[in-house]
């Protein structure tokens, strides 16, 4: 986050908080407590508002021109995670989090990636975008095993990655998905970026989903907004991968923002304030917000706002 969350008055329960069960109130009167999105799903109590930067904010661009090639270590463990105040997930991971680490690079860097796989299951590591077939990542990675891709990072873009191992869904489910980002020949102009993956967590086992979480822990961005600078341009790298919803989207209140599909282009594809997107689909959503204030956001799917997936940004 940029300088950390917003800080809530000392000892108040902020309005979007407070429980639904708040005093009952005339219909025509609603009370901020009695918001549709005060659903109450809070971060574990142990995270404090910096405790997301590593997957809040995507390493910066490299301005190196030409070529280079970028090697790293991945590890697939096991890692019991806190997901929301009181509940812990089981979950799969890529570095011990939900969602992995974000990989960066320019179009047409080597990625050399070597994968442990440090559990008792199968996996291994799929990218979208393009690459040699060789580096395709289907194959399985037995338990102990590890194994070596080498890619050409491109098209530039935003790419999700993830474990492919059948039945894929679970094992993305379990945690196992994470972001690359590919920088176009001439980079981006500055902005203040920000990730957003949303991926869902079946917590009590009945094979749905129960918790949505937008960079793996429900509700924390509706504890901790992101910060951004008024009037600066915002830059956001979102990804779907809740696997177990035929969609779910990104609404942006009190302002639109531009869309570059899959970050594929540099032209924006649309102005909007709500973009929906599929299993895996990704995309750049550029904003400036003007007023000082908040700025709600969350998926215009009602379970999934009103079960961890709403946030806000704060333009200080
Ligand atoms: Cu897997």
């Amino acid at each position: 986050m940029l300088g950390g969350g917003l800080v809530i008055g000392a000892g108040a329960v902020a309005w979007w908080n407070r429980p639904r069960a708040a005093p009952a109130q005339p219909a025509h009167r609603p009370t901020p407590g009695q918001s549709r999105y005060g659903h109450g799903v809070m971060p574990p109590e142990h995270l404090g508002p910096l405790s997301l930067d590593a997957r809040t904010l995507p390493p910066p661009p490299d301005p190196q021109a030409g070529p280079v090639t970028r090697r790293y270590s991945v590890a697939i463990v096991d890692q019991r995670i806190g997901v929301s105040t009181d509940r812990l997930f089981d979950a799969w991971t890529f570095e011990g989090s939900v969602p992995g680490p974000i990989f960066r690079a320019n179009e047409g860097d080597q990625l050399e990636i070597t994968l442990h796989n440090r559990t008792a299951h199968a996996h291994n590591l799929h990218f979208h975008g393009r690459h040699e077939i060789e580096a395709d990542g289907w194959e399985p990675v037995p338990p102990g095993g590890e194994a070596v891709y080498r890619l050409t990072a491109g098209p530039f873009g935003v790419h999700p990655y993830h474990c492919d191992f059948t039945p894929s869904e679970d094992h993305i489910a379990n945690g196992l998905y994470g972001l690359l980002i590919v920088d176009p020949p001439t980079h981006r102009p500055p902005a203040r970026e920000v990730a957003l993956v949303l991926g869902g967590f079946d917590v009590d086992a009945d094979g749905r989903s129960d918790l949505f979480a937008w960079n793996g822990v429900a509700g924390f961005y509706a504890k901790y907004p992101i910060k951004v600078p008024a009037g600066e341009r915002v830059r956001v790298y979102l990804a779907n991968l809740v696997t177990d919803q035929p969609l779910a989207s990104f609404h942006l209140h009190a302002e639109v923002f531009e869309v570059y599909r899959n970050g594929t282009g540099v032209i924006p594809d649309e102005r909007t304030d709500v973009l929906s997107l599929g299993p895996a689909e990704r995309a750049i959503v550029e904003f400036r917000l003007s007023n000082r204030g908040r700025y709600m956001f969350h998926p215009h799917q009602r379970q999934m706002a009103e079960h961890g997936a709403m946030g806000w940004f704060a333009a200080v």
